[in-house]
């Protein structure tokens, strides 16, 4: 991940506690290709492995986010065996999807642009979207004879509900950044101008917050999918036992009582290798 090259497929930009990745193939409207794969790879090895990194900020250069799969890379000629697409999901899509909803501190996705097939899901992905008033998001996948994947079938329906999951699949009707807030699929949409200033900010808060606690938070909504009420009662029990024995929550408790701002480290409780 070369810093100093504006031309890599995948920028990164540490602000303060914030890593900021931003795809970048604008030409392709940042779609993907392997080189890329490589690039969020690395982007989320930091990610993973930076106790420093408090929250992951993801965005797209120039006028769109993602346009899903570089189909460029997927030109046959009808005598050719076709595709096994299983790979590549496999390899890359599956691995990269996993990794933001694992990866125990929020990401923020800033949606500048349109966001099709991959894309779109990718962003859902992420913990919490805002996207530039002008963004439009499309399960682009049917245009083509494809499925809806990087976990497009599954967010979706929890997102706006099987009736409209089904259509914006079979459809490919773009939706709106507007729309998408209305409907439930993002958090905020914003004038384009202001979609950077207002995703760093939501970013740095974030970071400087008890992120050790928000990872917390975002396994607990996660496993809330498949969980019925009493596993999931179970599960805050547990959850709340580890965030009650951070640095966090003490410094938390101390601040309040004596009036003052707190200062989080995101660090786990000791003993329980990581931070
Ligand atoms: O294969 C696997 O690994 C399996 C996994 C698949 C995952 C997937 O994501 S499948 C879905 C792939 N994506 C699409 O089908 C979307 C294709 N793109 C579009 O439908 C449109 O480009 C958009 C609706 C996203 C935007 O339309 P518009 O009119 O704003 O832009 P444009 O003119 O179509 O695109 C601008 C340029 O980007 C253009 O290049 P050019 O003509 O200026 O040289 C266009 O070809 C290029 N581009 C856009 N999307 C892709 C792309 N090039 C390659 N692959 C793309 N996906």
């Amino acid at each position: 991940m070369d810093q100093s090259d504006t031309t890599a497929p995948v920028l990164t930009a540490r602000d303060g506690g914030v890593l900021v990745v931003t795809l970048n193939r604008p030409d392709k409207l940042n779609s993907f290709n392997e080189a890329m794969h490589a690039g969020v790879r690395e982007a989320l090895d930091l990610a993973e492995n930076d106790a420093s990194v408090r929250c992951l900020l993801l965005t797209g250069a120039g006028r769109g986010f993602c346009a899903g799969q570089d189909l460029s890379d997927r030109m046959s000629t009808p005598d050719a065996p076709p595709p096994d697409l299983t790979r590549t999901i496999e390899s890359n899509y599956n691995p990269l999807v996993r990794r933001l909803k694992a990866l125990p501190k929020p990401v923020v996705c800033a949606v500048n642009g349109v966001a099709a097939g991959a894309g779109a899901n990718i962003a859902l992905a992420c913990d919490i979207v805002l996207a530039a008033e002008s963004a439009k998001f499309i399960q682009a996948f049917s245009k083509i004879g494809l499925v809806p994947d990087s976990g497009g079938t599954w967010t979706l329906p929890q997102l706006v509900g099987l009736a409209r999951a089904k259509a914006l699949a079979m459809l490919a009707t773009p939706v709106p950044a507007k729309q998408a807030v209305e409907w439930g699929m993002i958090w905020q949409a914003v004038p384009d101008a202001e979609l950077m200033d207002n995703a760093l900010d939501l970013a740095r808060g974030l970071a400087d917050a008890p992120t050790y606690g928000l990872g917390l938070v975002k396994q607990a909504m996660e496993a809330a999918t498949i969980n019925d009420l009493d596993t999931q009662l179970d599960l805050e029990r547990d959850l709340q036992g580890r965030a009650g024995r951070s640095p966090d929550y003490r410094e938390g408790v101390a601040a309040f009582l004596a009036k003052r701002p707190a200062q989080f480290t995101g660090r786990a409780p000791d003993g329980e290798g990581r931070e």
